[in-house]
């Protein structure tokens, strides 16, 4: 596997190199005022019908039987779940937005999967947890604060449309963060850590907003 906190790994590819490019430079602010009561689309966005694959290029295959959810850190309760125990956890469908930094917005998206806040209450996250960074098997790894990680809408998915989450989007299982930038939503997840302080993971330290909220359009770092 990567080693994810080298800024250097997993992936130098053309497209990461043009990212961070693009958070340098700013890419796609608009400035425009968000008004998300009333607008649907955040500033700056534009809505697609498909849904495109983003990746640092490489994407991992998992085999399902093999795949575990390992849930560590500072909890009371750590579980390392298999795919089987993590499917007879309570289960959810929520119909969501996504907005990617790139400025693709996709409506109406049904996802599948435990809620983050079910989970939280399995393992029991210790008083000092104030941070949660996500771990994928691509080496990519995001952080997000401990409220919005508890989010009512944050789902650790494993289905899209009534189908298994194929791998190219991330497939066995992800997490949807609907409230944040897609980046956020890690594919391929494989590890959850509940944190007493802030680890900013792939794109946060390259450039990009550690919190991400569209309707801010948190796109970057200053
Ligand atoms: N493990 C992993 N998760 C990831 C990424 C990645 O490269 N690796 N890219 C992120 C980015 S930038 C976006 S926009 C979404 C893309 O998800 P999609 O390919 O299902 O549209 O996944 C996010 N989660
Ligand atoms: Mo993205």
């Amino acid at each position: 596997m990567a080693d994810e906190n080298d800024p250097a790994t997993p992936a130098d590819s053309k497209l990461t190199r043009t990212k961070q490019l693009w958070a340098q430079a700013g890419k796609f602010l608009t400035g425009r005022p968000s008004r998300p009561e009333s607008d649907r689309l955040p500033p700056g966005q534009h809505l697609v019908r498909d849904w495109p694959v983003l990746d640092l290029g490489l994407q991992p295959s998992i085999d399902k039987a093999r795949w575990q959810l390992d849930i560590f850190g500072a909890v009371e309760h750590p579980v390392v779940w298999d795919f089987a125990q993590f499917s007879a956890q309570p289960q959810v469908t929520q119909v969501c937005d996504i907005h990617c930094v790139t400025t693709w917005s996709r409506y109406d998206n049904h996802f599948e999967g435990l809620p983050a806040l079910a989970l939280a209450k399995i393992v029991r996250p210790k008083p000092e947890a104030s941070h949660v960074v996500l771990h994928s098997a691509d080496g990519y790894t995001t952080n997000l604060s401990m409220q919005d990680f508890l989010a009512e809408d944050v789902l650790i998915a494993h289905a899209w449309e009534g189908k298994p989450l194929t791998s190219d989007h991330g497939g066995p299982v992800r997490l949807v963060v609907p409230r944040l930038y897609f980046w956020k939503s890690a594919k391929w997840l494989t590890r959850i850590e509940f944190s007493s302080h802030d680890k900013p993971g792939f794109w946060e330290v390259r450039g990009y907003h550690n919190r991400g909220d569209p309707w801010r359009e948190e796109r970057y770092s200053e």
